[in-house]
């Protein structure tokens, strides 16, 4: 916009969620640079501002799903129960926000609408919808990797009379389902939590399944006084276990091999774990994400559990007919999911075999059957990792779109920075290690890797950081290998691999190799000088 300058920033920072809030308390505070935060939303949050659906909790229990970089906020806060429900952290990142006085460097409202790298200047020119343009040094995305809706193009959608919502785009004022029919398409993490919810609000429920899901269990209860005490006081402990494991949770997956074990002892441990409830039970045994046969164990276990659980034998069937290796998609923790089948008013339709057709003003059609329904919820997923990036409409040096320079699947060092894209960093992109792991953990190693590598620019005087073209191939190669030594490809339509977005490319995306190796390759590439990017005085 002409009519009004540019303000020059230092970095600006897209998204004000887990990510961004600690980017900017790192560079605005630690680093004395001059900071802007432009944030979509009306407040802090990121992808917990817009995901308000009914029963949203966070599957990493409370404890663990919290900034760990500062002890005076760890024991302030207090979480009520073993796993927080949307609410409680949107109450927990206001907290953080007023403790670090951050609001006041974060515009709210502020969509991003394009940012273009000026060779010449170099700089990176920013615009948002409201036509404000920022100018900045280094631009920072922290717009997270589950927050652009995936809402599936169903004929006749715009026909239909009743109202529809994404889960990720939920109101905010809440739905009231009471005396609907309601259906709701899709049982992923989401789906699953949502269904007994709405279940016990509606007057019917239709489930539409396409994927049958393992779930495991929440077993969410308040925390007692004890357990808080002990979190308090055991933090550094806590800290080193998350820090040093594969996945960010403060438990260790077993060295051990499920085949090694007889299967009275398997069964009894896996008794234990799904009784203790929660993402831990992957944790059971070391090859069950390594070896189908261990997986199988599992795997059958679950499903033996499903077919318990759901009185109604077709129903069951239906549940447990899971085309997938345990935990090869991401696993949902549930509570009382499968028990949910058994209530007078649900009813599980398999669009498998006969895909929805299409939907009228009445409700969705699917077999030669239409189903009528007051309320569509679409629990379908997120266009991930991607979606939220190429929406910002970046172009990069020669006006080159990301859109373009991803066009056969992201390509990046490290998951931090894209060829082509100079002082530009992304927090939990592409290639890195953050949707395999406890959020947190990740996002704090991610925004101090890249404040201390800014530090590190301005102490040398070094004006331009560009990764590679070799080291983006080479880790695009090293994520691909981490990715084949597991059974997580095998899951043809995970969102990993871009397969739940059609025509997406189909490449998996994170990086599977562990979150303390991944750091230790961070720390390595930084302490040899940021091997892999071209860095310009
Ligand atoms: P997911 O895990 O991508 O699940 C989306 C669900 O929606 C899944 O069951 C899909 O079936 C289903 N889906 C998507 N499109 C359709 C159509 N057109 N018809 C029928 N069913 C469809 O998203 P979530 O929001 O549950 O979870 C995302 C992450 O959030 C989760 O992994 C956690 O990290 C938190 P499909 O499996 O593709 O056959």
């Amino acid at each position: 916009d002409t009519m009004m300058p540019a303000e020059h920033l230092d970095a600006v920072i897209i998204g004000a969620g887990f990510s961004g809030m600690y980017q900017l308390h790192l560079l605005r505070d630690k680093l004395g640079l001059d900071v802007r935060v432009l944030e979509m939303g009306e407040g802090v949050g990121g992808t917990w501002y817009w995901n308000r659906y009914p029963g949203a909790r966070c599957d990493s229990e409370s404890h663990s799903y919290c900034y760990m970089f500062s002890k005076e906020l760890q024991q302030e806060w207090e979480w009520s129960e073993r796993y927080p429900q949307q609410p409680e952290i949107m109450r927990y990142m206001n907290f953080v926000a007023e403790k670090l006085d951050l609001k006041r460097s974060i515009r709210f409202g502020t969509r991003v609408t394009g940012a273009r790298y000026d060779a010449a200047a170099n700089l990176w020119r920013i615009s948002t919808a409201r036509g404000q343009s920022f100018t900045a040094t280094y631009l920072i995305t922290a717009v997270g990797c589950l927050s652009t809706a995936n809402v599936p193009k169903i004929p006749g959608l715009e026909s239909f009379e009743g109202d529809w919502y994404h889960t990720g785009e939920w109101p905010h004022e809440g739905v009231d389902f009471t005396g609907k029919r309601v259906g709701q398409i899709g049982t992923g993490s989401t789906g699953i939590q949502a269904v007994p919810v709405i279940a016990a609000q509606a007057k019917h429920l239709t489930v539409f399944q396409r994927t049958a899901n393992y779930s495991v269990p929440a077993h969410n209860a308040p925390l007692t006084p004890e357990f808080k005490q002990w979190v308090k006081a055991n933090y550094d402990h806590l800290r080193a276990v998350m820090t040093s494991n594969t996945n960010g949770h403060p438990f260790n997956i077993s060295q051990r091999s499920a085949l090694d074990a007889d299967p009275a002892e398997r069964e009894a441990l896996f008794e234990q774990a799904w009784a203790k409830g929660g993402l831990q039970f992957r944790a059971t045994f070391g090859d069950i994400l390594q070896s189908l046969e261990a997986n199988a164990t599992a795997a059958e276990f679950i499903k033996r559990k499903i077919r318990s659980i759901v009185k109604d034998p077709a129903t069951a069937e239906l549940l447990a007919d899971i085309d997938h290796p345990y935990a090869a998609k991401r696993p949902p923790i549930d509570s009382h999911y499968f028990e949910t089948f058994n209530r007078d008013n649900v009813t599980l339709v398999d669009v498998r075999k006969a895909p929805i057709e299409r939907i009228t003003p009445r409700g969705i059609v699917t077999g030669g059957r239409e189903y009528e329904v007051d309320i569509i919820v679409f629990a379908t997923g997120f266009d991930a990792m991607t979606g939220p990036l190429l929406r910002l409409n970046i172009e990069g040096r020669d006006g080159q779109p990301l859109s373009e320079a991803w066009a056969a699947g992201p390509r990046s060092h490290l998951g931090l920075q894209v060829p082509g894209f100079p002082n530009m960093f992304t927090i939990t992109g592409p290639g890195s290690p953050s949707v395999l792991c406890n959020m947190p953990v990740a996002i704090e190693q991610h925004a101090e890797w890249i404040a201390d590598c800014i530090a590190h620019l301005r102490a040398h005087g070094i004006a331009r950081m560009e990764a590679t073209a070799e080291a983006a191939d080479s880790w695009v190669a090293e994520v691909n290998r981490a990715a084949e030594a597991t059974l997580l490809p095998q899951a043809s339509s995970s969102w990993y691999l871009g397969a739940n977005v059609p025509g997406k490319p189909r490449v998996f995306m994170p990086y599977a190799g562990g979150m303390a190796h991944y750091a230790k390759i961070c720390a390595d590439v930084a302490a040899r000088g940021y091997e892999g990017f071209a860095l310009t005085e």
